[in-house]
C-alpha cells in the first residue's frame, strides 16, 4: 500500500538522506538566494488550516468568541477551536522561546504549522520537502509517524516544495484536506485535494487536482492556503519571479489572492470578484505572500508579503473586501515607488506595517508572517500579531485596532531565532514558531 511504502521510505530517508537535506538547508541559508526573494532555503510558515471561527459550528460551539472554548460542546459536536478572544489582560512578562523537538525526531525543512477544525490537540507541521508531521500539544510529542508524505509529488529546493496546507471546515466529518506544492518535474504550482485514511494518516495519493499554474521562475511562489469564515478557500500566490508587473494584471493568477469554492464545481467554483479579473481573482498586487493567516476572532486575514530590495510588509483584509490592490509592483511597502514612472497609487491598499531592510544586518530580509495570539497562557499577548524575519532572526509583534497599528514590540532579544520560516497556532490559540529544523513555543520566561 502506498501509505506503508511512504512510511517506510520516510523512516529510511530519515537516516540516509537527512544529512544531504540538512546540507541543502544550510546551503540555502548561506547563499540566502537573492535578497529579493523569499529568503533562500526556507522562508515559510504556518498556513494554519486553522478552522476559521468554528467553521460550520453552530452556536457556541465554534467559537472563539467566548473563549470558554470547550464550553460550546454541550451535547453537540466538539468545538472546532478553543481560541480565547477575550481582551488582553495585564502587562507582558519576560518571554522565552522553548525548543520542542527532541533529537530523536527529524524534520528536514519545517516551515509552518496548521490545525484541523475539531482536532484540538494537534499541530500539523508542513515540511518543504514533502512530509506533514504531527505534534501533539498535550503530550508535547512528535509522530510517531508522519501524517502524510508527498515527497514524490513535490519539487523541493530554494523556495519550492510543500508550501501550504488547509483542512476543510468539516474535516472531522469528511476528512478532506488540501495541499499547495511545487509539482515534481515542472516546479509549477499545484493545489490538490487529499483524503484522510484514519486519524493519524492522510493518503498521499491525491483525490484530485484543484488547480495548477505555470511558474516562470523558481521563486516567489507564495505559500499559504486558508479557509475563510465563509467556507471558501483563499490561495495566496506570488508574482512568480518573472515579470513582476504581472501582479497588477487581474487576468493572471500570479501575485494574487484567489478565492474558490471547493464544495461545488469541477474542480471548483470561482468566487473571486476582482473587477475585470479572472473569476477566481479576489485581490491583486502581491509580490510573495509566503505566509498569510486568519485571525479567528476578528476574521481578518494578516498577509505577510515578502519585499524586494527595501521593505517587508504586513497587509490586512477581511473576506468582504473584494477587489483590493496591495500595490506591488508599482509600490513596495508603504507606498515607496518601485516603478517610479508609473507610481500612481490610486485605489491601492497599503500595508498596516512595514519594516526597512537594515544595512547593518546585511540588507537582506524576508518576512515570515505569523498569527494573532489568541491563547490563555499569556493573557497580555492576546490580540498581538507575531511575525519574524527569516534572514535576520528578528521577531516582533503588533496590535492592530480600529484600523491602525497601535504598538509594535521588538521581541528579538527574547525570542529571536535564525531561520524562522513561519509560525503555528494550536487550537487553544497558543503560538509557536517553525523553522531551523525545529518547532518552538512562545512561553513566559521562568
Ligand atoms: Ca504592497
Amino acid at each position: 500500500m502506498p501509505q506503508i511504502f511512504e512510511k517506510l521510505f520516510w523512516r529510511r530517508a530519515d537516516r540516509s538522506v537527512s544529512p544531504f537535506l540538512a546540507m541543502l538547508v544550510a546551503f540555502g541559508a548561506a547563499c540566502g538566494d537573492d535578497t529579493t526573494s523569499g529568503g533562500g532555503g526556507s522562508g515559510g510558515s504556518p498556513t494554519g488550516g486553522q478552522g476559521p471561527a468554528g467553521g460550520g459550528g453552530e452556536g457556541g460551539a465554534g467559537a472563539s468568541q467566548s473563549g470558554g472554548g470547550g464550553a460550546g460542546g454541550e451535547g453537540g459536536a466538539p468545538p472546532n477551536t478553543t481560541v480565547n478572544c477575550d481582551a488582553p489582560e495585564g502587562s507582558i512578562p519576560p518571554l522565552t522561546i522553548t525548543s520542542l523537538k527532541p533529537d530523536s525526531y527529524y524534520m528536514a525543512v519545517p516551515i509552518f504549522g496548521a490545525t484541523a477544525p475539531g482536532d484540538l490537540d494537534r499541530i500539523y507541521i508542513g515540511d518543504l520537502t514533502g512530509p506533514i508531521h504531527i505534534f501533539d500539544t498535550t503530550t508535547e510529542t512528535f509522530g510517531p509517524e508522519v501524517f502524510v508524505n508527498i515527497y514524490d509529488q513535490v519539487l523541493y529546493g530554494g523556495e519550492r516544495g510543500l508550501l501550504g496546507l488547509a483542512f476543510h471546515p468539516d474535516y472531522q466529518e469528511n476528512g478532506r484536506f488540501f495541499i499547495h506544492f511545487s509539482q515534481a518535474g515542472t516546479g509549477n504550482t499545484e493545489i490538490a485535494e487529499f483524503a484522510r485514511i484514519d486519524e493519524d494518516h492522510g493518503n498521499p495519493v491525491k483525490v484530485r487536482t484543484i488547480l495548477t499554474e505555470t511558474q516562470p521562475a523558481e521563486n516567489h511562489n507564495g505559500g499559504s492556503i486558508e479557509f475563510g469564515p465563509d467556507g471558501l478557500l483563499y490561495v495566496f500566490l506570488g508574482d512568480g519571479g518573472g515579470n513582476q508587473a504581472v501582479a497588477q494584471d487581474p487576468q493572471s493568477r500570479l501575485g494574487k489572492v484567489l478565492r474558490i469554492d471547493v464544495d461545488s464545481g469541477d474542480p471548483f467554483t470561482p468566487a473571486g470578484g476582482y473587477p475585470g479579473g479572472l473569476p477566481e481573482v479576489w485581490a491583486i498586487g502581491l509580490r510573495n505572500p509566503w505566509r498569510a493567516t486568519l485571525d479567528p476572532c476578528t476574521e481578518l486575514f494578516y498577509i505577510a508579503d515578502v519585499g524586494q530590495f527595501a521593505y517587508e510588509e504586513v497587509d490586512i483584509a477581511k473576506p468582504s473586501d473584494v477587489g483590493l490592490n496591495f500595490g506591488w509592483n508599482v509600490v513596495e511597502g508603504d507606498g515607496h515607488c518601485y516603478d517610479a514612472q508609473t507610481c500612481d497609487q490610486t485605489g491601492m491598499t497599503l500595508p498596516i506595517h512595514e519594516y526597512a531592510h537594515d544595512p547593518a544586518l546585511g540588507g537582506a530580509a524576508s518576512i515570515s508572517g505569523g498569527y494573532v495570539y489568541r491563547g490563555s497562557r499569556i493573557p497580555s499577548l492576546r490580540g498581538r500579531y507575531f511575525f519574524a524575519d527569516w534572514v535576520t532572526g528578528q521577531m516582533w509583534s503588533l496590535r492592530y485596532e480600529e484600523g491602525a497599528v497601535v504598538d509594535v514590540i521588538d521581541h528579538t532579544a527574547e525570542l529571536g531565532v535564525q531561520q524562522i520560516a513561519g509560525f503555528a497556532q494550536d487550537a487553544d490559540g497558543e503560538l509557536y514558531a517553525v523553522g531551523a529544523q525545529n518547532l518552538f513555543r512562545i512561553d513566559v520566561a521562568e
